[in-house]
């Protein structure tokens, strides 16, 4: 297998693994054996195992939000820890007590509050430049939360101190069920600039594409010490938590043809890759992971 292939198939198997996790949560959740509420990143697998792959895993710091548990996963491939936090157990990667939205762990952070999450990011952005330790802030959040004002105070802030700081709009042309066009005036990924910070975007499609954009985006941070925004195209294939989705089915399947999981699957076919293997895998891994938790406190 060649690197470029070796690649794929490497973030093809993160993708799968967030894939069956969520599939299985949204099972769990209608079993009545997980209770409270999840968004899930289903359709969305690409920006976060592209993003995070980019990252320098020893000091780079991440930060996400209400719909996390792909950055978590992209990040840390902690199935367990994840799903012990998500049912309350002891075991939890937080003892249980932060549940599907509130995690950390090592550099893993994330929160519920839209567009509060990107100040904390800018903050801890700061103190990384303070301490000199050339690490870089990651923040991921949605079309909807560009609504909240805090975070064009961030943006300035950070332009304006040079702060190593990574935007990541991961605009899946939703919040909840209000269409992006119903609430945004213009065009959101252009916003960065009249922050005077650069910016890029991408129509996520193959996952590879999106690991080389940020790579290119967190060099750019990380060498000059200042902020730059990626916009991700990306669709959300599942409701927006459970239930709760008013979209034309034609519209879902127009994106479902264009799943970025199934892209990878194909790439790797065509190459004569067998995926088989990898999906096993995962999914032996993940049932016995399901099995250890609904048995544990
Ligand atoms: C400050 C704040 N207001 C409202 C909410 C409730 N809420 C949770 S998710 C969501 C929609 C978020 O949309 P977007 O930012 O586009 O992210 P997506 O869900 O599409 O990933 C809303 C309004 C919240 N969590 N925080
Ligand atoms: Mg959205």
């Amino acid at each position: 297998m060649g690197d470029e292939l070796e690649l794929l198939a490497n973030l093809y198997r993160k993708m799968f693994k967030i894939r069956c996790f969520e599939e299985s949560l949204l099972e769990l959740f209608s079993q009545g054996k997980l209770m409270g509420t999840t968004h899930t990143c289903i359709g969305q697998e690409a920006c976060s195992v592209g993003v995070i792959q980019a990252l320098d895993m020893t000091r780079d710091i991440i930060f996400s939000n209400h719909r996390g548990h792909g950055h978590f996963l992209a990040y840390c491939e902690d199935m367990e820890g994840l799903l012990n936090e998500i049912g309350g157990k002891n075991a939890g990667v937080c003892g249980g007590i932060g549940g599907s939205q509130h995690l950390h762990k090592n550099n893993f952070y994330s929160n519920g509050i839209l567009g509060g999450t990107v100040a904390v990011a800018t903050g801890i952005a700061l103190a990384e430049k303070i301490k000199k330790s050339n690490a870089i802030s990651v923040v991921f959040f949605g079309d909807g939360a560009m609504g909240e004002g805090i975070i064009y105070e961030a943006m300035n802030i950070a332009a304006l101190w040079n702060l190593p700081i990574l935007f990541v709009l991961e605009h899946n042309q939703y919040a909840q069920t209000t269409p992006s066009t119903m609430q945004h005036s213009g065009n959101i990924a252009e916003r960065a600039a009249s922050f005077s910070i650069k910016s890029n975007e991408l129509e996520v499609a193959d996952v590879i594409e999106v690991y080389r954009v940020a790579i290119n985006a967190i060099d750019y941070v990380r060498s000059y010490g200042v902020p730059f925004f990626l916009t991700l195209h990306t669709y959300r294939l599942a409701p927006h938590s459970k239930g709760d989705d008013f979209r034309q089915e034609e519209e879902l399947e127009k994106y479902r043809i264009k799943d970025p999981l199934g892209l990878a699957r194909k790439k790797l076919l065509s190459s004569n890759i067998d995926t088989t293997g990898i999906e096993n895998h995962v999914r032996s891994e993940l049932h016995e992971v399901i099995q250890r938790t609904l048995h544990s406190t």
